[in-house]
């Protein structure tokens, strides 16, 4: 069912402690923790605990918890003293999508170039 644990989803695992992730924030609707490979000096994954494929699955069912993504992401940023920083989503494999749980990254601490690759 949309929004359930998924046994195959890796972010599942986290959510549920089964797999172990430096977590730096938690609510009752979302989780943030240092990504495993990091991009930036700050880069921090805020993740919905409920099940959705991608941004656009989640803000369709639950607009309220992509909001409390956004809202986390700028208190990870707050949390870093990050100035200025950047939040994307990648959504489809195309797009860089890898793992296909909805996921904000939340990058800081080091200059950034537009567009992005
Ligand atoms: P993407 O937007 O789906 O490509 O992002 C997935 C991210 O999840 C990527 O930056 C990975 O480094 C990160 N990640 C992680 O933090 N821990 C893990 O065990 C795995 C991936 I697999």
């Amino acid at each position: 069912m949309a929004g359930e644990p998924q046994d195959d989803c890796l972010f599942c695992k986290i959510v549920a402690g089964h797999i172990p992730a430096t977590v730096v924030r938690e609510t009752d609707t979302t989780v943030a923790f240092r990504d495993i490979n990091p991009q930036a000096p700050t880069h921090v994954l805020v993740i919905p605990k409920v099940h959705y494929r991608d941004a656009a699955s989640l803000v369709a069912a639950e607009p309220t918890i992509a909001a409390d993504i956004l809202r986390e992401a700028a208190e990870v940023a707050s949390d870093d003293k990050l100035e200025s920083y950047r939040v994307v989503f990648n959504t489809g494999g195309g797009a860089g999508q890898t793992v296909f749980h909805a996921h904000a990254h939340v990058l800081g601490g080091r200059g950034m170039q537009w567009p992005p690759g």
